[in-house]
């Protein structure tokens, strides 16, 4: 079924919430990475430093698209077209972020227009990435220059180790991008980064969140499905499902890997609250980032895609890790969810150190409540993403955008004056996605890569486009 940008009949609220964003990001920011809405000035000491490299526009555009808001899409489309491109700069970008957010984001305004423009953008991104991977391993290194191709890892980075969430979430990307252009190269370093992670020993079947590039041995023993884990997880189901459930050895390699989490990680609160510990070396760190919050969606969809002894399990922790993520905004005066929070004696589900108590606009949350709606119809993932939707607005909207907040215990918190680029590609998206019709990018046919972009999964006749995705409308309230 074809994407065609929805009708104004489908607007529901959150459309109007990403035109505030993308009007003011507009009027202060056009061009530049991220908007500082209290100052009305660009935020330029976001990750993608001080470049004019639109990231708001490239990661904001397919929720555009999608919301029907052509005019607004048309003229990101227009900046990209004359305005994007990596050379002639010297720009050190994450590997990692640069892939989820700009060639994501190219790739999904591809799949969804079939417009070459996207898919060249795409190429022209990853090609800029690829000296980072040249090293004894093949596992790439954190950063690269995009003039030299000098590429290093980050100093603080366990005895120069590379990190488990950056290289491991590549995959999607990268395959998608060798099937398009018909250049294998790009899967061809991804398969790499998988066989190395195949075949080296597993400390208790865990996967440690740092391995180095050039020894290909584990560094510190940290094991997270928050920072610094989290979205290679993510990727071996995912990319078993892009392949159209045909990648077993993506399947294989998530199963073991969330039996051996289930096992060692996931545990159970005095009062009933199910969430996922960190582990370091052998002790448990009973704390869960917010980035851990979108595992509750992550389990629910490998127990809705393969029936076998673990299902009803996995299903059963997606539900409880989502509720607890549920409970952690709810705890809150502000009703939304710290960066950080902690079960012990003494609390559950709540922050307890004051760098844990902000919120930047993180999607995590929203995103388990957008997967577990569509795959269980239960009415009470609408009612928490409404409350959301709420608390957005009282507390984040500001007169020129929507800020995070620095401390989501307080009644008033301060504002932190950053529009997060992902805010648009992936908060709102899910916000609105979860009251669409199941029709709107049905999970069959579309994996939603780390950022939020939808690519197509293999088999679905949307793979390889000709013609502009229509989007069915919706008849959802
Ligand atoms: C996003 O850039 C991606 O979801 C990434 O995987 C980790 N978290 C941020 C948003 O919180």
């Amino acid at each position: 079924m074809k994407p065609e940008p929805s009708k104004p009949s489908r607007r529901r609220g959150q459309d109007f919430m990403m035109e505030h964003a993308w009007h003011n990001y507009k009027l202060y920011a056009w061009g530049k990475n991220e908007l500082r809405p209290l100052s009305q000035r660009p935020h330029s000491g976001s990750i993608f430093g001080s470049y004019d490299l639109g990231a708001t526009i490239v990661d904001g555009l397919d929720t555009l698209y999608i919301m029907g808001l052509e005019k607004e899409y048309k003229e990101g489309r227009d900046w990209i077209e004359r305005k994007f491109s990596l050379d002639n700069i010297s720009a050190e970008l994450s590997v990692f972020e640069t892939n989820i957010r700009f060639v994501g984001g190219m790739l999904t305004l591809y799949a969804f227009t079939g417009d070459p423009l996207y898919k060249e953008k795409a190429q022209h991104i990853a090609d800029k990435l690829l000296p980072a991977f040249q090293t004894p391993t093949g596992i790439p290194y954190a950063l690269v220059n995009t003039k030299t191709g000098m590429a290093k890892n980050y100093g603080w980075a366990s005895g120069g180790s590379s990190i488990l969430s950056e290289f491991g979430t590549l995959h999607l990307e990268f395959a998608y991008l060798s099937d398009i252009t018909g250049n294998p190269l790009y899967r061809e370093r991804v398969q790499t980064i998988r066989q190395v992670l195949k075949e080296i020993e597993k400390p208790k079947g865990l996967y440690p969140n740092f391995l180095n590039p050039k020894t290909g041995k584990w560094g510190q023993l940290h094991m997270s499905l928050g920072a610094l884990g989290d979205s290679y997880y993510e990727y071996l189901l995912k990319a078993w499902l892009q392949s159209g459930q045909t990648d077993e050895e993506a399947r294989e390699m998530y199963d073991e890997a969330m039996l051996a989490i289930m096992d060692k990680m996931v545990r159970t609160s005095p009062n009933g609250l199910t969430y996922v510990s960190d582990l370091k070396f052998d002790r448990l760190e009973h704390k869960m980032d917010h980035l851990a919050c979108f595992s509750g969606g992550l389990f629910a969809l490998g127990a809705a895609t393969r029936q076998n002894e673990h299902t009803d399990k996995y299903m059963d922790v997606g539900k409880g890790i989502t509720n607890t993520c549920h409970e952690s905004y709810i705890r809150t005066p502000t009703q939304l969810g710290p960066e950080a929070f902690r079960f012990s004696d003494a609390a559950e589900a709540r922050a307890l150190r004051s760098q844990e108590k902000y919120y930047i606009l993180r999607p995590e949350t929203f995103e388990s409540y957008f997967v577990l709606w569509r795959l269980t119809h239960d009415q009470k993932y609408r009612d928490w993403g409404w409350e959301a939707v709420l608390a957005l607005e009282k507390h984040c909207r500001t007169a020129h955008g929507y800020c995070g907040l620095r401390n989501v215990y307080q009644q008033e918190p301060q504002k932190d004056d950053v529009q997060q680029s992902f805010f648009l590609a992936e908060t709102l998206k899910y916000l609105y996605l979860l009251f669409s019709d199941d029709s709107v990018l049905p999970l069959d046919e579309w994996v939603f890569n780390t950022e939020a972009h939808p690519l197509p999964i293999k088999g679905a006749n949307i793979y390889y486009r000709q013609a502009p995705v229509t989007l069915p409308a919706s008849n959802a309230s």
